[in-house]
């Protein structure tokens, strides 16, 4: 592996960019020099990559991925292998997935088994939450061994999914309680589960079947109202740790704000399909196109202003993280398994690769700043979640983990353009984006160049995590 030496580029970082040349050694980045000083230092190195006018940048951390995640029938359709590949062409070098507990079963089986699908088969590095789809005695006393022995400092909850993944208000209480005692994350799918159902049942009995019933039966009031009992549940439980994932709704960011702003510790994720796509361009299109864009938390209205506000929450950090929650199904086989029937169709979107370029958008558009870009998809994530220093900001000391970013190129995304993971379609087709993924490198060892994927399945190792390094 040797040295590596990255000159000329500007680095990123949340507190500024800069001039600044990155020595690597081995895995670890070991120095970052003012340019002149690397000829009066004499510091040498057994390769140089010239990163002249490009950023330098954190590879990119995302905490909400779903490899080969059964579901119904059905699996997503990367799996740790052909996702975390995908992740590398999009500069992703960390992922953090899901274990998964349901009731009646042992917790440490999910994890155990979880590590059995993921270990040698990843080309970047990769960790755990444990979805906890039966809260009882036995999986909360569980959280404790996640936290101290198997590096798993977060939890998910759903108030979604009566009969499956569903908690009821005790249950995510006691939960909470436990979690906040241990400084554990509580992770939460925040949509009123039980009034949905309702919805969709009653759309079916109509004959309301499209693909655009499933936001129809999910509105935004039932995200608001969910993500407020989770805020009041966190609250009384000793301003338990919160993170909502996948916030689509403004009426759940009011609530996340409010939340915030009194001082509680709670966090929000959004993601880059809220940001760019929307229920009338895309969960409309006619006949079964749709489909393409179901995912939970639906698609919102453009005539509402929910897109507008999750923007600037993401300026005000009332947002701090852009996750994707990638969770890909292929059109044929399995999304088709909901003709007909819009409850039947596997629920999500992929998107691993194309997060840093859709966000790096927000920044060439006046969404965002440069810096920001940074720290919502690389540095908070991985100090959300435990990670950082080791990852989400090139500092001496920090894995390598890095990727050389033109802005001056542009990205063409569709399934006969940029698209690396395993779907027949994607939910950005026809997208141009400014900006393009050069170079990525993880521990010191290149993924990506000269357009080539040149990484090792396998290459990827379990991250053990500690705790939020974010709670006040
Ligand atoms: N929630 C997720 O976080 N991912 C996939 C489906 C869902 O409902
Ligand atoms: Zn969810
Ligand atoms: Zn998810």
């Amino acid at each position: 592996m040797g040295r590596i030496l990255i000159r000329n580029g500007t680095v990123v970082s949340p507190s500024g960019s800069w001039a600044a040349d990155v020595l690597v050694d081995g895995e670890i980045v070991v120095g970052l020099f003012e340019p002149s000083a690397v000829e009066a230092l004499g510091i040498t190195a057994d390769r140089t990559i010239d990163a002249a006018a490009r950023y330098v940048i954190p590879g990119g951390v995302d905490v909400h991925t779903h490899m080969q995640l059964p579901m119904g029938p059905t699996f997503s359709s990367d799996t740790f292998e052909t996702g975390t590949i995908a992740a590398a062409w999009g500069g992703v070098t960390t992922i953090v997935d899901f274990a998964s507990q349901q009731v009646g079963e042992r917790v440490m089986d999910g994890l155990e088994a979880r590590h059995g699908e993921a270990a040698g088969n990843c080309a970047i590095d990769y960790a755990f939450h444990q979805t906890i789809g039966g809260v009882d005695d036995e999986s909360l006393l569980a959280i404790r061994q996640l936290v101290e022995r198997e590096g798993v400092s977060s939890i998910k909850l759903f108030m979604a999914y009566p009969g499956a993944y569903y908690s009821d208000d005790g249950q995510i209480l006691r939960a909470m309680q436990v979690a906040g005692e241990l400084g554990v994350m509580t992770m939460m799918h925040a949509e009123n589960g039980i009034a949905i159902d309702v919805l969709r049942a009653q759309a079916i009995a109509k004959g309301d079947t499209d693909p655009i019933f499933h936001a129809l039966t999910r509105p935004p009031e039932l995200e608001g109202e969910a993500t407020h009992r989770a805020v009041q549940l966190a609250k009384v439980a000793g301003d338990a740790p919160l993170y909502i994932v996948h916030l689509s709704a403004a009426d759940a960011l009011e609530e996340v704000a409010r939340a915030r702003h009194r001082g509680q510790n709670v966090f929000a994720e959004t993601c880059p399909q809220y940001l760019w796509l929307s229920l009338e361009e895309h969960l409309a299109q006619p006949g079964f196109e749709g489909a393409k864009w179901v995912c939970s938390t639906p698609l919102r209205s453009s005539h509402d202003h929910h897109q507008r506000d999750l923007w600037t929450g993401l300026r005000n950090d009332d947002l701090a993280v852009v996750s994707t929650d990638h969770c890909p199904f292929c059109m044929k086989d399995q999304k088709e398994l909901g003709l007909g029937d819009f409850t039947a169709i596997p629920n999500g979107i992929g998107g691993v690769e194309h997060r840093m370029e859709l966000m790096f958008q927000g920044v060439v558009n006046g969404e965002i700043t440069l810096e920001r870009w940074v720290e919502t998809c690389c540095t908070t994530p991985a100090r959300l979640f435990g990670m950082h220093p080791q990852k989400g900001e090139i500092l001496p000391g920090a894995d390598a983990d890095i990727v050389i970013w033109d802005p001056n190129a542009t990205t063409t995304i569709g399934i006969n353009d940029k698209h690396h993971m395993n779907m027949d379609h994607s939910a950005f087709e026809g997208f141009v984006v400014d900006g393009r993924v050069e170079t990525v490198m993880s521990r010191g060892k290149i993924l990506i160049e000269n357009d080539q994927f040149v990484g090792t399945v396998g290459h990827g190792q379990f991250l053990k995590r500690g705790l939020s390094a974010e709670l006040r």
